[in-house]
Formats: C-alpha cells, structure tokens, sequence
C-alpha cells in the first residue's frame, strides 16, 4: 500500500514494548483522519523484524520502516529487502549516503523510497543543512517517493519543497520538539510525523485523533 500525497499523520511507533505497539495498532482501526505509521529502531531492536509484519497484521495503514538507512548499496539494499519483505510499504534512507543507494532500493521496486534530506535537531546545522539543498536537488532528478523535511524548520520546509516538487513531504517533530501542529503542513508539508506526543499519552488513539484534527484543520 503505496502513501498517497494528501495531507495526514504519521506515528512514530517508537515505543519499546512490543506488546503496546501491536495493541495499540490495533486501537488505531477505525480511527478518524488520514494515519500511517512508521516504526523505528527502538521498536524493531526488540522483536527484529517481525514487528513490522505483526503491525501489519493488526492494521489496515500504511506502515513505513524506518531504518534511517546509511550504509553502502549492497547493505542498505538488503536492510530494505528484509523489511519490505516483512511487510513494509515504504523505507526511510539518509539521502547524504548518495544517489547509488537509493537507486539501488528503489531498484527492488517493492515500496516506497523515502529520503531523508534535512534534520531537526540543533546538530544539523553543523553538516546536513549545509548540503540538504543539493540533496534535494538529487531526489529530485531520481524522483524518490517520499522526504522527510524538519517541522522545527518551516522556513526550510517553504524552500525544499520548492526543489523537490514530485514526491510527498513527511515533517518530523511536532509537539516534542517544539513545532506545533499544522506548521509544517501550512509551509508545504504533506504528513506531519508525531511520536512521543501519542504514544505517550493516556489516551494514544485519541491523542492521534486530536493532534490530526488540530493539523489538518489549520490548513482549511
Ligand atoms: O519526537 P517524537 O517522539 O515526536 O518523534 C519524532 C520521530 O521523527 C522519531 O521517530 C524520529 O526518529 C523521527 N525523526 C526523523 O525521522 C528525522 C528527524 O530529523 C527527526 C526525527
């Protein structure tokens, strides 16, 4: 199940009880507004690569690995493959390691290639910032599927996807790290990415629920 470019939510399944994902993913049948998840190494580090099939399992939404994936082709290739054959629909590769490896996963045609061109943190400006517009040029011209941009950075948000135009932009950050909801949508964003916010919360199905509301109705 290919991600659509249209406007929604997607949780990051960090959590480190594998029990609370799956059940959690569960929850999430049935809920209101336009949802996927991504599930990341802190989660997959408990179970190996079996979660992503068991979210799978227990859902009906799209489910991106993300492996943050950085090595040579031959590696990234094989990190990609096993998690596409688990299930996955979608992958998220550093775009910094160069155009060989995301050809090269793109190559096995089996989901999504999502691109990470510029980071949040405060760190980032120290390299990836500095070279993120000509990774987005690069992204560009091999027309991944997917970006991720940094919600924390709308200005930059408003200026990549000017470069990067085809594929669907997904913005990390939003609540723990300071960005509020709907800001990066309302600079270009497709998805805004939410983790802490949600699966923390008492209530993680209704947290999704409102922080969703809360994006999208901004940008009416
Ligand atoms: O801070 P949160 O708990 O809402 O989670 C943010 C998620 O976004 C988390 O899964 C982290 O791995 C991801 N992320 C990126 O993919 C890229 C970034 O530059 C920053 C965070």
């Amino acid at each position: 199940m290919r991600l659509r470019k249209e406007l929604g939510l997607v949780i990051a399944f960090d959590m480190e009880d594998a029990n609370l994902a799956a059940n959690f993913a569960k929850d999430l049948r049935g809920a209101k507004g336009n949802f996927a998840i991504k599930i990341g190494r802190t989660l997959e580090m408990q179970t190996g690569k079996g979660i992503i099939a068991k979210i799978k399992e227990f859902s009906d939404l799209p489910v991106i690995y993300d492996g943050e994936i950085a090595d040579i082709p031959y590696i990234s290739k094989k990190i990609a493959k096993n998690a596409y054959d688990a299930g996955a629909d979608a992958v998220i590769v550093h775009g910094f390691v160069g155009s060989d490896v995301l050809n090269e996963i793109g190559d096995l045609g089996q989901g999504d290639v999502i691109a990470v061109v510029e980071m949040t943190h405060p760190g980032s400006d120290e390299y990836i910032q500095q070279i993120s517009e000509k990774i987005a040029e690069m992204v560009e011209e091999i027309g991944v599927d997917g970006v991720v941009l940094p919600a924390t950075r709308p200005e930059r948000v408003k200026k990549l996807v000017k470069i990067v135009k085809k594929a669907y932009v997904i913005s990390p950050e939003i609540k723990a790290q300071g960005a509020n909801p709907g800001n990066a949508i309302l600079n270009g964003a497709d998805y805004e990415v939410v983790g802490r916010a949600i699966y923390e919360a008492d209530n993680p199905k209704r947290a999704a629920e409102e922080i969703y509301k809360e994006a999208i109705g901004r940008c009416h």
